[in-house]
Protein backbone atom coordinates (compact mmCIF):
# COMPACT_ATOMS: atom_id res chain seq x y z
CA UNK A 1 0.00 0.00 0.00
CA UNK A 2 1.26 3.28 -1.13
CA UNK A 3 0.91 6.14 1.66
CA UNK A 4 1.15 9.93 0.35
CA UNK A 5 0.75 12.81 2.91
CA UNK A 6 0.28 16.66 1.80
CA UNK A 7 3.49 17.01 3.38
CA UNK A 8 5.66 15.18 1.26
CA UNK A 9 8.23 16.66 -1.04
CA UNK A 10 6.31 15.18 -4.28
CA UNK A 11 2.78 16.34 -3.46
CA UNK A 12 2.40 18.31 -6.25
CA UNK A 13 3.30 15.39 -8.80
CA UNK A 14 0.71 13.07 -6.15
CA UNK A 15 -2.08 15.70 -7.60
CA UNK A 16 -1.20 15.38 -10.98
CA UNK A 17 -0.66 11.56 -10.76
CA UNK A 18 -4.43 11.24 -9.57
CA UNK A 19 -5.53 13.10 -12.83
CA UNK A 20 -6.09 10.15 -15.18
CA UNK A 21 -7.46 9.37 -18.71
CA UNK A 22 -8.22 6.10 -19.37
CA UNK A 23 -6.44 5.39 -22.75
CA UNK A 24 -5.51 1.68 -24.25
CA UNK A 25 -2.23 1.03 -24.98
CA UNK A 26 -0.91 0.37 -28.78
CA UNK A 27 -0.92 -3.28 -28.18
CA UNK A 28 -4.33 -3.61 -27.23
CA UNK A 29 -4.99 -1.02 -29.92
CA UNK A 30 -3.76 -3.26 -32.61
CA UNK A 31 -4.55 -6.82 -31.07
CA UNK A 32 -8.55 -5.31 -31.15
CA UNK A 33 -8.55 -3.71 -34.50
CA UNK A 34 -7.10 -7.30 -36.20
CA UNK A 35 -9.93 -9.21 -34.17
CA UNK A 36 -12.97 -6.58 -35.09
CA UNK A 37 -11.14 -6.97 -38.47
CA UNK A 38 -11.56 -10.59 -38.43
CA UNK A 39 -15.09 -10.80 -37.61
CA UNK A 40 -16.55 -8.54 -39.80
CA UNK A 41 -14.45 -10.32 -42.58
CA UNK A 42 -15.23 -14.06 -41.71
CA UNK A 43 -17.82 -13.93 -39.04
CA UNK A 44 -19.10 -16.94 -36.91
CA UNK A 45 -15.11 -18.60 -38.24
CA UNK A 46 -13.31 -16.23 -36.38
CA UNK A 47 -15.39 -16.11 -33.31
CA UNK A 48 -14.97 -20.16 -32.71
CA UNK A 49 -11.25 -19.60 -33.53
CA UNK A 50 -10.75 -16.61 -30.87
CA UNK A 51 -13.30 -18.28 -28.30
CA UNK A 52 -10.95 -21.71 -28.66
CA UNK A 53 -7.65 -19.28 -28.75
CA UNK A 54 -8.62 -17.40 -25.78
CA UNK A 55 -11.90 -19.40 -23.57
CA UNK A 56 -10.32 -22.58 -24.47
CA UNK A 57 -13.41 -23.69 -25.78
CA UNK A 58 -14.60 -26.08 -29.01
CA UNK A 59 -17.92 -24.07 -30.39
CA UNK A 60 -19.63 -24.44 -33.69
CA UNK A 61 -21.79 -22.31 -35.65
CA UNK A 62 -24.38 -24.18 -33.67
CA UNK A 63 -23.49 -24.23 -30.38
CA UNK A 64 -22.57 -20.52 -30.08
CA UNK A 65 -26.10 -19.81 -28.95
CA UNK A 66 -27.16 -21.07 -25.50
CA UNK A 67 -30.39 -22.27 -25.50
CA UNK A 68 -33.41 -22.13 -24.26
CA UNK A 69 -33.62 -25.64 -22.51
CA UNK A 70 -30.27 -24.68 -20.62
CA UNK A 71 -31.35 -21.21 -19.76
CA UNK A 72 -34.86 -22.36 -18.46
CA UNK A 73 -32.84 -25.36 -16.72
CA UNK A 74 -30.15 -22.56 -14.84
CA UNK A 75 -33.02 -21.17 -13.26
CA UNK A 76 -34.94 -24.18 -12.06
CA UNK A 77 -31.67 -25.68 -10.86
CA UNK A 78 -30.91 -22.10 -9.11
CA UNK A 79 -31.07 -22.59 -5.37
CA UNK A 80 -34.13 -21.26 -3.20
CA UNK A 81 -31.23 -18.89 -1.75
CA UNK A 82 -30.33 -17.67 -4.94
CA UNK A 83 -33.63 -17.23 -6.71
CA UNK A 84 -35.20 -15.08 -3.85
CA UNK A 85 -31.92 -12.74 -4.02
CA UNK A 86 -31.88 -12.41 -7.46
CA UNK A 87 -35.17 -11.36 -7.53
CA UNK A 88 -34.89 -9.00 -4.71
CA UNK A 89 -32.01 -6.99 -6.93
CA UNK A 90 -33.62 -7.38 -10.27
CA UNK A 91 -36.80 -6.16 -7.93
CA UNK A 92 -34.24 -2.73 -7.09
CA UNK A 93 -32.79 -2.53 -9.98
CA UNK A 94 -36.10 -2.49 -12.29
CA UNK A 95 -38.02 -0.07 -10.07
CA UNK A 96 -34.93 2.34 -10.22
CA UNK A 97 -35.12 2.10 -13.63
CA UNK A 98 -38.69 2.69 -13.94
CA UNK A 99 -38.39 5.77 -11.71
CA UNK A 100 -35.33 6.83 -13.85
CA UNK A 101 -37.06 6.92 -17.67
CA UNK A 102 -37.58 9.98 -19.54
CA UNK A 103 -41.41 11.09 -20.22
CA UNK A 104 -42.41 12.21 -23.92
CA UNK A 105 -43.26 16.28 -23.28
CA UNK A 106 -44.33 18.67 -25.49
CA UNK A 107 -44.76 22.26 -25.36
CA UNK A 108 -44.72 25.23 -27.42
CA UNK A 109 -41.62 27.65 -28.72
CA UNK A 110 -41.95 31.59 -28.69
CA UNK A 111 -43.60 31.71 -32.54
CA UNK A 112 -46.14 29.03 -31.20
CA UNK A 113 -44.88 26.10 -33.00
CA UNK A 114 -45.90 22.59 -30.80
CA UNK A 115 -42.15 20.93 -29.71
CA UNK A 116 -41.54 18.08 -28.27
CA UNK A 117 -40.09 14.74 -27.56
CA UNK A 118 -41.27 11.07 -27.67
CA UNK A 119 -38.98 8.07 -26.90
CA UNK A 120 -39.00 5.08 -28.40
CA UNK A 121 -37.00 2.01 -26.80
CA UNK A 122 -33.89 0.57 -28.86
CA UNK A 123 -35.22 -2.48 -31.00
CA UNK A 124 -32.44 -4.53 -30.37
CA UNK A 125 -29.40 -4.03 -28.07
CA UNK A 126 -26.27 -6.17 -26.95
CA UNK A 127 -24.92 -6.33 -23.18
CA UNK A 128 -21.65 -7.52 -21.97
CA UNK A 129 -21.44 -9.81 -19.15
CA UNK A 130 -17.87 -10.17 -18.21
CA UNK A 131 -16.32 -13.60 -17.42
CA UNK A 132 -12.89 -13.79 -15.86
CA UNK A 133 -11.64 -15.30 -12.56
CA UNK A 134 -15.47 -14.60 -11.05
CA UNK A 135 -18.68 -14.75 -12.66
CA UNK A 136 -20.46 -11.56 -12.68
CA UNK A 137 -24.05 -12.74 -12.29
CA UNK A 138 -25.09 -9.01 -10.96
CA UNK A 139 -23.78 -7.48 -14.18
CA UNK A 140 -26.50 -9.71 -15.62
CA UNK A 141 -29.38 -8.15 -13.54
CA UNK A 142 -27.29 -4.48 -13.77
CA UNK A 143 -27.57 -4.09 -17.75
CA UNK A 144 -30.17 -6.33 -19.33
CA UNK A 145 -32.91 -5.27 -16.35
CA UNK A 146 -32.33 -1.72 -17.48
CA UNK A 147 -33.04 -2.54 -21.43
CA UNK A 148 -35.80 -4.69 -20.02
CA UNK A 149 -37.40 -1.92 -18.01
CA UNK A 150 -37.10 1.06 -21.12
CA UNK A 151 -39.19 -2.01 -23.34
CA UNK A 152 -36.39 -3.41 -25.83
CA UNK A 153 -38.08 -6.08 -27.17
CA UNK A 154 -34.78 -7.79 -27.86
CA UNK A 155 -32.17 -7.95 -25.76
CA UNK A 156 -28.71 -10.14 -27.21
CA UNK A 157 -26.33 -11.05 -24.25
CA UNK A 158 -22.67 -12.00 -25.02
CA UNK A 159 -20.26 -13.40 -22.23
CA UNK A 160 -17.36 -15.66 -22.71
CA UNK A 161 -18.27 -19.54 -21.87
CA UNK A 162 -15.36 -22.00 -19.73
CA UNK A 163 -13.47 -24.55 -21.26
CA UNK A 164 -16.20 -26.96 -21.39
CA UNK A 165 -18.36 -24.33 -23.53
CA UNK A 166 -20.69 -23.64 -20.70
CA UNK A 167 -21.67 -20.40 -19.01
CA UNK A 168 -22.00 -20.42 -15.40
CA UNK A 169 -25.67 -21.45 -14.20
CA UNK A 170 -25.95 -18.77 -11.76
CA UNK A 171 -25.12 -16.02 -14.72
CA UNK A 172 -27.64 -17.78 -16.79
CA UNK A 173 -30.55 -17.85 -14.35
CA UNK A 174 -30.28 -14.32 -13.42
CA UNK A 175 -30.28 -13.48 -17.13
CA UNK A 176 -33.44 -15.17 -17.42
CA UNK A 177 -35.02 -13.68 -14.91
CA UNK A 178 -33.39 -9.91 -16.07
CA UNK A 179 -34.70 -10.77 -19.75
CA UNK A 180 -32.02 -11.79 -22.22
CA UNK A 181 -33.60 -12.82 -25.56
CA UNK A 182 -30.67 -14.15 -27.01
CA UNK A 183 -27.35 -15.36 -25.26
CA UNK A 184 -24.36 -16.38 -26.63
CA UNK A 185 -21.12 -17.79 -25.41
CA UNK A 186 -18.48 -15.04 -27.01
CA UNK A 187 -16.48 -12.87 -25.05
CA UNK A 188 -13.62 -10.15 -25.43
CA UNK A 189 -13.20 -8.01 -28.19
CA UNK A 190 -15.03 -10.42 -30.81
CA UNK A 191 -18.07 -10.48 -29.10
CA UNK A 192 -18.54 -6.46 -29.27
CA UNK A 193 -17.50 -6.77 -33.26
CA UNK A 194 -20.23 -9.64 -33.46
CA UNK A 195 -22.91 -7.37 -32.09
CA UNK A 196 -21.65 -4.47 -34.19
CA UNK A 197 -21.57 -5.86 -37.59
CA UNK A 198 -23.23 -9.29 -36.92
CA UNK A 199 -22.23 -12.52 -38.07
CA UNK A 200 -24.17 -15.60 -39.67
CA UNK A 201 -25.18 -16.28 -35.97
CA UNK A 202 -25.72 -12.96 -34.12
CA UNK A 203 -27.53 -10.43 -35.99
CA UNK A 204 -26.16 -6.89 -35.44
CA UNK A 205 -27.32 -4.98 -32.62
CA UNK A 206 -28.29 -0.57 -32.55
CA UNK A 207 -26.08 -0.50 -29.38
CA UNK A 208 -24.24 -2.17 -27.00
CA UNK A 209 -23.64 -1.64 -23.00
CA UNK A 210 -21.88 -3.26 -20.25
CA UNK A 211 -18.55 -3.72 -19.09
CA UNK A 212 -15.26 -5.41 -19.53
CA UNK A 213 -11.66 -6.04 -19.99
CA UNK A 214 -9.20 -3.56 -21.70
CA UNK A 215 -9.99 -5.69 -25.11
CA UNK A 216 -13.85 -5.33 -24.49
CA UNK A 217 -13.59 -1.89 -23.73
CA UNK A 218 -11.29 -0.77 -27.07
CA UNK A 219 -13.42 -2.55 -28.86
CA UNK A 220 -16.63 -0.80 -27.95
CA UNK A 221 -14.53 2.80 -28.84
CA UNK A 222 -13.41 0.82 -32.15
CA UNK A 223 -17.03 -0.04 -33.13
CA UNK A 224 -19.21 3.23 -32.17
CA UNK A 225 -19.92 4.96 -35.24
CA UNK A 226 -21.53 1.19 -36.12
CA UNK A 227 -23.35 0.89 -33.01
CA UNK A 228 -23.73 3.25 -30.07
CA UNK A 229 -22.40 2.67 -26.89
CA UNK A 230 -23.25 3.49 -22.83
CA UNK A 231 -20.01 4.12 -21.67
CA UNK A 232 -16.18 2.86 -21.61
CA UNK A 233 -16.41 1.21 -17.79
CA UNK A 234 -12.79 -0.70 -17.44
CA UNK A 235 -11.43 -2.21 -13.71
CA UNK A 236 -13.56 -1.71 -11.45
CA UNK A 237 -12.24 1.04 -8.42
CA UNK A 238 -13.03 2.39 -5.36
CA UNK A 239 -11.93 5.95 -3.06
CA UNK A 240 -13.43 6.70 0.04
CA UNK A 241 -12.88 10.40 1.49
CA UNK A 242 -13.85 10.40 5.56
CA UNK A 243 -13.10 12.48 8.50
CA UNK A 244 -12.38 11.12 12.00
CA UNK A 245 -16.42 10.01 12.34
CA UNK A 246 -15.39 6.68 9.72
CA UNK A 247 -15.35 3.71 11.34
CA UNK A 248 -11.59 1.97 10.05
CA UNK A 249 -13.33 -1.61 10.17
CA UNK A 250 -15.97 -0.97 7.66
CA UNK A 251 -13.05 0.94 5.41
CA UNK A 252 -10.92 -1.59 5.49
CA UNK A 253 -13.44 -3.93 4.76
CA UNK A 254 -14.38 -1.38 1.11
CA UNK A 255 -10.56 -1.22 -0.26
CA UNK A 256 -10.54 -4.92 0.46
CA UNK A 257 -13.45 -6.15 -1.54
CA UNK A 258 -12.43 -3.67 -4.15
CA UNK A 259 -8.80 -5.52 -4.03
CA UNK A 260 -10.05 -9.02 -4.67
CA UNK A 261 -11.77 -7.51 -7.79
CA UNK A 262 -7.79 -8.39 -8.57
CA UNK A 263 -5.77 -7.31 -12.26
CA UNK A 264 -5.74 -3.22 -12.37
CA UNK A 265 -8.30 -2.34 -9.42
CA UNK A 266 -7.46 0.07 -7.75
CA UNK A 267 -9.21 1.44 -3.87
CA UNK A 268 -7.46 4.61 -2.04
CA UNK A 269 -8.70 6.18 0.86
CA UNK A 270 -8.33 9.81 1.19
CA UNK A 271 -8.62 11.13 4.74
CA UNK A 272 -7.12 14.70 7.11
CA UNK A 273 -7.09 12.36 10.22
CA UNK A 274 -3.64 10.94 10.47
CA UNK A 275 -5.05 8.24 13.39
CA UNK A 276 -7.63 6.93 11.10
CA UNK A 277 -5.40 6.51 8.45
CA UNK A 278 -2.86 4.38 10.70
CA UNK A 279 -6.05 2.23 12.08
CA UNK A 280 -7.27 1.75 8.42
CA UNK A 281 -3.43 0.70 7.37
CA UNK A 282 -3.64 -2.06 10.62
CA UNK A 283 -7.26 -3.36 9.62
CA UNK A 284 -6.57 -3.62 6.37
CA UNK A 285 -3.69 -5.81 6.99
CA UNK A 286 -5.87 -7.59 9.76
CA UNK A 287 -8.63 -8.08 7.51
CA UNK A 288 -6.49 -9.49 4.40
CA UNK A 289 -5.25 -12.43 6.35
CA UNK A 290 -8.90 -13.95 6.80
CA UNK A 291 -9.98 -13.92 3.25
CA UNK A 292 -9.79 -16.02 0.55
CA UNK A 293 -8.88 -14.57 -2.87
CA UNK A 294 -4.99 -13.77 -2.09
CA UNK A 295 -4.02 -14.25 -5.49
CA UNK A 296 -6.12 -11.17 -6.81
CA UNK A 297 -5.74 -9.08 -3.35
CA UNK A 298 -2.08 -9.24 -2.88
CA UNK A 299 -1.24 -7.49 -6.24
CA UNK A 300 -3.64 -4.67 -5.56
CA UNK A 301 -2.67 -4.49 -2.25
CA UNK A 302 0.56 -4.30 -3.80
CA UNK A 303 0.31 -1.53 -6.55
CA UNK A 304 -3.42 -0.68 -6.96
CA UNK A 305 -4.06 0.79 -3.15
CA UNK A 306 -3.05 3.79 -2.45
CA UNK A 307 -3.60 5.82 1.31
CA UNK A 308 -3.75 9.72 1.18
CA UNK A 309 -3.39 12.67 4.07
CA UNK A 310 -4.88 15.65 3.02
CA UNK A 311 -5.06 19.00 5.60
CA UNK A 312 -8.60 19.40 5.28
CA UNK A 313 -11.12 17.64 3.84
CA UNK A 314 -12.08 19.86 0.93
CA UNK A 315 -8.46 19.02 -0.29
CA UNK A 316 -9.61 15.72 -0.39
CA UNK A 317 -13.01 16.61 -2.21
CA UNK A 318 -10.62 18.52 -4.82
CA UNK A 319 -8.69 15.19 -5.14
CA UNK A 320 -11.66 13.36 -5.37
CA UNK A 321 -12.74 15.58 -8.58
CA UNK A 322 -9.10 14.82 -10.07
CA UNK A 323 -9.29 11.19 -9.78
CA UNK A 324 -13.07 10.79 -10.96
CA UNK A 325 -13.46 7.35 -9.00
CA UNK A 326 -15.99 4.98 -10.08
CA UNK A 327 -17.28 4.57 -6.17
CA UNK A 328 -16.72 6.81 -3.80
CA UNK A 329 -17.29 6.03 -0.22
CA UNK A 330 -18.02 9.17 1.68
CA UNK A 331 -17.86 9.34 5.36
CA UNK A 332 -18.54 12.87 7.16
CA UNK A 333 -19.63 14.27 10.04
CA UNK A 334 -20.26 17.50 7.53
CA UNK A 335 -21.83 15.99 4.40
CA UNK A 336 -23.73 19.37 3.56
CA UNK A 337 -20.41 21.00 2.88
CA UNK A 338 -18.63 18.41 1.20
CA UNK A 339 -20.85 16.80 -0.69
CA UNK A 340 -21.62 19.48 -3.19
CA UNK A 341 -18.39 19.09 -4.10
CA UNK A 342 -18.37 16.31 -5.57
CA UNK A 343 -18.92 16.52 -9.18
CA UNK A 344 -17.61 13.43 -10.88
CA UNK A 345 -17.82 10.14 -8.83
CA UNK A 346 -20.01 7.62 -10.80
CA UNK A 347 -22.07 6.36 -7.65
CA UNK A 348 -21.65 8.27 -4.43
CA UNK A 349 -22.04 5.73 -1.33
CA UNK A 350 -22.90 8.32 1.77
CA UNK A 351 -22.14 7.35 5.84
CA UNK A 352 -20.68 4.37 7.25
CA UNK A 353 -23.25 2.19 6.81
CA UNK A 354 -23.41 2.30 2.84
CA UNK A 355 -21.15 -0.96 1.58
CA UNK A 356 -20.50 -0.05 -2.20
CA UNK A 357 -21.08 -4.20 -2.02
CA UNK A 358 -24.54 -3.19 -2.14
CA UNK A 359 -24.47 -0.86 -4.72
CA UNK A 360 -22.80 -3.85 -6.65
CA UNK A 361 -25.63 -6.28 -5.96
CA UNK A 362 -28.81 -4.70 -4.78
CA UNK A 363 -29.32 -1.41 -4.09
CA UNK A 364 -30.98 0.02 -7.01
CA UNK A 365 -28.76 1.78 -9.66
CA UNK A 366 -26.65 0.13 -12.49
CA UNK A 367 -23.04 -0.36 -11.17
CA UNK A 368 -22.23 -0.63 -14.63
CA UNK A 369 -20.40 3.18 -13.95
CA UNK A 370 -17.03 5.24 -15.17
CA UNK A 371 -13.83 3.97 -14.70
CA UNK A 372 -10.17 5.22 -15.18
CA UNK A 373 -11.51 8.94 -15.03
CA UNK A 374 -14.08 8.61 -17.35
CA UNK A 375 -16.62 10.25 -14.51
CA UNK A 376 -15.11 13.37 -15.88
CA UNK A 377 -17.12 12.99 -19.46
CA UNK A 378 -19.44 10.26 -18.62
CA UNK A 379 -22.20 9.34 -16.37
CA UNK A 380 -22.80 5.61 -15.12
CA UNK A 381 -25.65 3.05 -17.12
CA UNK A 382 -29.23 4.52 -16.79
CA UNK A 383 -32.29 3.20 -18.28
CA UNK A 384 -33.12 6.54 -20.62
CA UNK A 385 -29.59 5.11 -22.47
CA UNK A 386 -31.99 2.77 -24.08
CA UNK A 387 -34.31 5.39 -24.85
CA UNK A 388 -34.01 6.62 -28.16
CA UNK A 389 -35.45 10.20 -28.51
CA UNK A 390 -37.11 11.57 -31.36
CA UNK A 391 -37.80 15.69 -31.38
CA UNK A 392 -41.25 16.31 -33.05
CA UNK A 393 -42.92 19.86 -35.09
CA UNK A 394 -45.61 21.29 -35.77
CA UNK A 395 -46.62 24.56 -36.71
CA UNK A 396 -49.78 26.63 -37.57
CA UNK A 397 -50.40 28.93 -40.50
CA UNK A 398 -49.58 31.82 -37.33
CA UNK A 399 -46.49 30.41 -35.94
CA UNK A 400 -44.88 29.35 -39.61
CA UNK A 401 -45.77 32.89 -40.35
CA UNK A 402 -43.93 34.14 -37.28
CA UNK A 403 -41.05 32.17 -37.66
CA UNK A 404 -40.64 33.71 -40.89
CA UNK A 405 -38.51 36.55 -40.60
CA UNK A 406 -36.39 34.45 -38.05
CA UNK A 407 -35.70 32.26 -40.74
CA UNK A 408 -35.53 34.57 -43.68
CA UNK A 409 -32.49 36.19 -41.54
CA UNK A 410 -30.76 33.14 -40.73
CA UNK A 411 -31.25 31.55 -44.56
CA UNK A 412 -29.58 35.21 -45.94
CA UNK A 413 -26.65 34.99 -43.92
CA UNK A 414 -26.34 31.11 -44.93
CA UNK A 415 -26.55 32.02 -48.88
CA UNK A 416 -29.51 29.42 -48.61
CA UNK A 417 -32.82 31.08 -50.28
CA UNK A 418 -34.37 27.97 -51.11
CA UNK A 419 -34.67 27.43 -47.05
CA UNK A 420 -36.04 30.81 -47.59
CA UNK A 421 -38.64 30.73 -50.02
CA UNK A 422 -39.68 27.48 -48.01
CA UNK A 423 -41.17 28.96 -45.31
CA UNK A 424 -42.36 32.25 -47.09
CA UNK A 425 -44.27 30.31 -49.71
CA UNK A 426 -46.60 29.12 -46.64
CA UNK A 427 -47.30 32.68 -45.95
CA UNK A 428 -48.50 34.07 -50.07
N1 LIG B 1 -17.72 -3.50 -8.49
C1 LIG B 1 -18.09 -3.93 -9.82
C2 LIG B 1 -19.38 -4.67 -9.85
C3 LIG B 1 -19.35 -6.01 -9.22
N2 LIG B 1 -18.79 -6.32 -8.06
C4 LIG B 1 -19.95 -7.15 -9.67
C5 LIG B 1 -19.00 -7.60 -7.80
N3 LIG B 1 -19.70 -8.12 -8.77
C6 LIG B 1 -18.19 -2.71 -10.73
O1 LIG B 1 -19.01 -1.71 -10.23
ZN1 LIG C 1 -17.49 -5.05 -6.91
Amino acid sequence: MKILRHTDADWKQTLTNLDRRAEASDAVREVVSSVVKAVRERGDAALIEFTAKFDGATLTSETLRVSQEEIDAAWNAATPELRSALEASHRNVFAFSRKSMRQDWHGTNEQGAEVGEVYHPFERVGCYVPGGTAPLVSTAIMTVTLAAAAGVPEIVVCTPCGRDGKVNPGLLAALKLAGATEVYKVGGAQAIAALAYGTQTIQPVAKIVGPGNSYVVEAKRQCLGAVSIDLLPGPSEVLILADKSGDPRFIAADILAQAEHGKDSQAGFITDDVALLDAVVAEVDRQCQTLTRQDQLKPVLEKGVFLILTSTLEEGARLVNAYAPEHLSLITEREGDILPLIRTAGAIFLGNHSPVAVGDFVAGPSHTLPTGGAGKSFPGLTVDMFQRRTSIIRLSRESCAKSEPIVRAFAEVEGLDAHGRSVSIRGE
